[in-house]
């Protein structure tokens, strides 16, 4: 009986009938991509593509630099340090086979509240030539409806007052930039990776708002030397379990402090608009794309929104993970009525086929049962995903007197939600960064439900749409006094 193996550079050679190992020399990469923000899903996802282009196409010269801003990712941080930038992908297929792949695209690693300076110095070497980035719905701090940077942000505030010693990924790049002007060096693309529509345009329009105010004299060399593709990206990545751990431990002998779960299914779409040279990535499946409109409308109010709607009935249900919501015929019908009948009309009619191949594999994506992807994490700052997911659809049904039925029922029980009690009573962890608020103004609209929609930072003026008002109240009304199941089924049966 073998022992199991700890995940570094010293074991990996061994790992070799336990899992796929990197099949190429990682001395050889040359680091020129800084990713900030190393999440689950930037490791099963552009680091995943990077590690198949090194390995199958020889592509040595786009290594990842890995950078942490905040505090809470101390942890991600100190694994990878330990473990060599290596970490186990365990793709998980929905017939219940694993692939369970060691990445080694991640060469580097960086952690802003040890040594920022480290951190600024990197950003402005002279090899980085893409700063990529997945710094999460709530990180760019643009109003979607105003268009506005909210530099009243307490953490934003707080860069504004202390430049030198930056928190946020703004002021990082701010410094960056000023020494590559000072030093006479290039600028380089900034890769954005979030579920945001373009989301390339709304970091520029943030990171410029931002250096507007602090450094102006910057803005015109800026707009001369970096660019701001956007990007679609795909990949269902639940957060790591401790099951993960145990089973790659017991089953696979190989001790990852943090490995990553995956679909097998991965897609990335991106606007061909780098500032020097790009990896080849379409060598390995990326799609580059002049505009990225379509696509991000489709994947972003189709697959992030149909994950929502899961998360919150789910939720109210007493469903902990997407799988068992998803394999419910009556939530399963509500959401595929939900994709019929109110996003599929307002996305580009030319590519039907397109859209109705994404819907039926999303379907199945949702479904896999080994994917254990908490309904929690979904549910997570929703009040930035809400804006983005589900009420672009709204304003487009609305502008053309199309139903809005089922988005308004998700928009009543969204408010529930904040009452924090499922239907077998019991109660569930709100994580938002205006949760106060949240909570507050569901309590609020007991008494009067409009309250809820009169938080203007999440539905702007919807408020003042009549038709969206009636059908919220009612449907707020219906589900405060039954279950979500039943509520369910009784608007599935019409
Ligand atoms: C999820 C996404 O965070 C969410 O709400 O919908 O993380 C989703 O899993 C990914 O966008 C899939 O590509």
């Amino acid at each position: 009986m073998q022992n199991p193996l700890y995940l570094n550079i010293e074991n990996v050679g061994a790992l070799q009938n336990r899992a796929l190992i990197p099949a190429f020399d990682r001395d050889k990469i040359k680091t020129s991509i800084a990713h900030i923000g190393i999440s689950n899903f930037h490791r099963a996802h552009q680091a995943y593509y990077m590690h198949e282009l090194i390995e199958n196409h020889d592509e040595f010269n786009f290594g990842i630099c890995g950078i942490d801003l905040l505090d809470a990712d101390r942890k991600i941080y100190n694994v990878l340090k330990d473990q060599d930038g290596l970490y186990c992908l365990m793709v998980k297929d929905a017939n219940g086979s694993h692939q369970i792949k060691v990445i080694g695209s991640i060469v580097e690693y960086f952690f802003g509240p040890e040594n920022p300076m480290a951190v600024i110095e990197r950003l402005a070497h002279p090899d980085i030539e893409i700063i990529s980035l997945t710094i999460a719905e709530d990180g760019y701090h643009l109003n979607e409806i105003t268009g506005e940077f909210d530099q009243e942000n307490p953490v934003v505030a707080e860069d504004m007052r202390n430049p030198f010693y930056p928190k946020t990924v703004f002021g990082y790049l701010m410094q960056a930039f000023k020494l590559r002007k000072f030093r006479g060096l290039a600028g380089c693309t900034i890769l954005s990776c979030d579920n945001i529509k373009g989301n390339g345009d709304t970091m520029k329009a943030s990171f410029f708002n931002y250096v507007n105010k602090m450094e102006p004299e910057l803005l015109p060399w800026l707009k001369e030397n970096t660019t701001f593709p956007n990007s679609m990206v795909d990949r269902i990545t639940p957060l790591t379990r401790p099951e993960d751990i145990e089973t790659l431990k017991n089953d696979f002998l190989i001790e990852d402090q943090w490995p990553v779960v995956c679909e097998p299914f991965a897609n990335w779409v991106i606007e061909d608009n780098f500032f020097h040279g790009r990896p080849q990535w379409e060598k390995v499946g990326v799609q580059f794309v002049e505009h990225i409109e379509f696509y991000d409308k489709m994947k972003l109010q189709l697959l992030n929104a149909g994950h929502t709607l899961l998360g919150i009935l789910g939720t109210l249900h007493g469903y902990k993970t997407v799988g068992e919501a998803a394999n419910d015929e009556d939530f399963m019908y509500f959401l595929k009525t939900f994709m019929d009948a109110e996003v599929i009309p307002v996305l580009d009619k030319a590519e039907v086929h397109l859209v109705e191949n994404y819907k039926s594999t999303l379907i199945a994506r949702f479904k896999n049962p080994y994917i254990y992807d908490s309904l929690s994490r979904i549910c997570d700052e929703s009040s930035a995903k809400v804006p983005i997911f589900i009420l672009p659809t709204v304003r487009t049904q609305l502008s053309k007197d199309k139903v809005i039925d089922r988005a308004a029922f998700v928009i009543a029980a969204w408010c529930t939600y904040y009452d924090g009690l499922d239907d077998q009573g019991k109660t569930y962890k709100i994580s938002d960064s205006i949760s106060n608020v949240l909570i507050r103004r569901a309590t609020q609209s007991q008494q009067n439900p409009i309250r809820f929609l009169e938080i203007e930072s999440v539905f702007g003026d919807l408020k003042s749409s009549p038709i969206f008002v009636e059908k919220y109240v009612r449907y707020l009304n219906y589900i405060r006094t039954r279950t979500i199941k039943e509520c369910i089924k009784d608007f599935n049966s019409g």
